[in-house]
């Protein structure tokens, strides 16, 4: 990548934070200390040259720069994190949390360390604790009102049909109030760390800021006070609420991992199928470093389903003009489901629907992923809000208030679209299971394909900003009842369906039947097999065996259809014209500031 990445603003990460873990630092001879670094230091690469290669891209250029101490993680080979951690420590660096599950801790450094940390023996990459975000956009207009019809889930489905009973989600988020809308089965305060570990198990529910409320409120809220009218998706599903994010909205990337870590442990124990995350910052490098992606791909093998916001940089604010390669970490994680929005213009036909100018376009940065997978309808949603919270005291957004615990408020963004998104998951999950008696479980590659498989096609739009298409909840839930997920291996585990379509409103709209793969397209009846693509720990878009089920359609071609003004996205590079366009010092770091 080097000169071609994009430049992005270095977060002041240089602050104090507050520790839970007070490691020991321990006395360590001097003569003991220097012969491990010697040991650690690499023999046959400049120096300059690798630590440019192992370090994040803001780290990169902070650890030059920064005096004090700065908030890392460290990513090691298996094995080797006990022994890491103690030479990290005899270098002055203190342990603020473990993050087993993908061989990581966060800590807190000199920055004048950070050099000699990435030497160390063991050490694959260094990485800013970065920090995330989940703004939602400010927007005047009409409020979204047939949300459930434009979703095919009217008719009496949810008196005779799923609601997502017994189906568990995360909402990593900035937490959820309690409004009385939503089953909150266990919340855990990740920003609040107590008794050795970063985390307060049990907590009262809480959310200052008010947007993990709304992201839980469309998941399964069941519209109380509104009669209904401002229900979730799935009313049936009960909540976890992870809080990550503070009072404006902010949190950091060691603490969403550490929701994650807390979600895979403790997933039997909470029925947890799902995670929703509203939330992300900026690709600072390839995905198969990115400490986020990582947690992510190891919660979606461990079984749960991970639903993740596309992001709101589809365009450049200064000058409106939309773009591409906007998807935010961990929406370039491959096997997440990575979701955009779209704006359904408050009617229930499909017909009108158009993506807005926000939603991140793909491909993801470094590694070229086709992104979204889907949109979802996302723009001007109402949902629970606390009046107190830092956005329900915004009275602009106001469409219903109930009392002084709730609210129902008006909001926008790839957030919305995403928990729209994780409701669906639901509803097929439990759809699924009334269908079925046996215990075998949908996995998270297999919905995704579902989702993927029925979704409509929004017209004049690209791959690269609708993904495969418009998500579709109705048909989602036919096709994820057929699937019987304990046929053999290879067998077919569902019968087709003789007219792939739903029926939204007066139109009969037809499936795309397609799949984002990697970064291709591909197109057939993949999903009434069970093939190994379905597999819990096939990582989504590998090059694998797929017989002849499946038609491929031509690789996702970075051509006409990504111009940018002048500029043109090829894989990695941005092409200017005839010669190649350093992004970092024009208008790629504009977007990438906004962050
Ligand atoms: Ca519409």
């Amino acid at each position: 990548m080097g000169s071609h990445a994009p430049q992005h603003r270095h977060p002041a990460s240089h602050d104090v934070a507050p520790s839970f873990i007070d490691a020991a630092r321990r006395p360590v001879a001097a003569s003991l200390l220097a012969a491990a670094l010697m040991a650690a230091l690499p023999t046959q690469a400049p120096a300059g040259q690798l630590v440019g290669g192992l370090l994040n891209q803001p780290l990169s250029t902070l650890s030059t720069v920064v005096k004090g101490s700065t908030r890392v993680i460290i990513r090691t080979d298996r094995g080797v994190l006990a022994p890491v951690i103690r030479l990290v420590t005899a270098l002055g660096g203190r342990v603020v949390a473990q993050h087993a599950f993908i061989d990581a801790v966060t800590v807190e450094l000199p920055a004048v360390q950070v050099a000699l940390v990435v030497r160390l023996p063991g050490v694959l990459s260094v990485s800013l604790d970065s920090p995330v975000t989940s703004a939602p956009l400010v927007d005047i207009g009409p409020a979204e009102s047939h949300l459930v019809e434009t979703l095919g889930l009217d008719d009496g489905l949810l008196s005779t049909g799923p609601d997502g009973r017994g189906i568990v989600v995360g909402v990593i988020d900035s937490g959820l109030a309690s409004t009385g809308t939503y089953q909150i089965r266990r919340f855990v305060d990740f920003t609040r760390p107590a008794n050795g570990k970063p985390y307060t198990d049990n907590a009262q529910p809480s959310d200052e800021y008010g947007h993990g409320t709304h992201v839980g409120g469309l998941i399964a809220g069941n519209g109380g006070g509104s009669n209904g009218r401002f229900r979730g998706v799935a009313p049936g599903a009960s909540l976890v609420g992870l809080k990550v994010l503070d009072a404006t909205g902010a949190g950091r990337t060691s603490d969403v991992l550490s929701a994650l870590e807390y979600a895979v442990a403790n997933r039997d124990a909470l029925g947890l199928r799902v995670l929703n995350l509203s939330l992300g910052h900026p690709i600072y490098e390839p995905a198969g470093r990115d400490p986020l992606v990582q947690g992510v791909e190891t919660a979606v093998r461990s079984g749960l389903i991970v639903v993740v916001s596309a992001g709101n940089f589809g365009c450049l604010p200064q000058t409106t003009r939309c773009g591409y390669a906007g998807i935010t970490s961990p929406g370039n994680a491959p096997s997440a489901i990575t979701v955009g929005s779209l704006d359904t213009r408050t009617t229930t036909s499909r017909l009108d629907d158009a993506i807005p100018s926000y939603s991140s376009r793909g491909p993801s940065w470094y590694d070229g992923y086709a992104k979204p997978d889907v949109v979802a309808p996302g723009h001007r949603l109402v949902s629970t809000i606390s009046p107190t919270s830092t956005l329900g005291r915004d009275r602009s957004r106001v469409e219903q208030s109930v009392g002084p615990w709730l609210a129902y408020s008006r909001l926008s963004g790839t957030s919305m679209a995403t928990a729209v998104t994780s409701g669906t998951v639901a509803l097929v999950l439990d759809a699924n299971t009334r269908a079925r008696r046996s215990s075998a479980r949908l996995t998270p590659n297999t919905v995704k394909a579902v989702l993927e498989f029925t979704s409509f096609d929004v017209a004049g739009t690209d791959a690269l900003t609708q993904g495969a298409g418009a998500l579709n909840a109705a048909g989602a839930i036919a096709l994820g009842r057929r699937i019987d997920p304990s046929a053999a291996p290879g067998t077919p585990w569902a019968t087709s369906v003789a007219t792939p379509s739903t029926r939204i409103g007066d139109d009969q709209l037809p499936w795309t039947q397609r799949f984002v793969w990697g970064d291709r397209y591909a197109y057939g009846d993949t999903v009434y097999t069970n093939g190994s693509a379905w597999g819990q720990t096939v990582v989504w878009g590998d090059a694998i065996v797929w017989g002849d089920a499946l038609v491929w359609g031509d690789a996702l071609v970075w051509g006409d259809a990504l111009v940018w003004g002048n500029a043109l996205v090829w894989g990695n590079a941005i092409v200017w014209g005839d010669s190649t366009y350093d992004p970092a010092a024009q208008s790629w770091a504009n977007l990438a500031d906004v962050h």
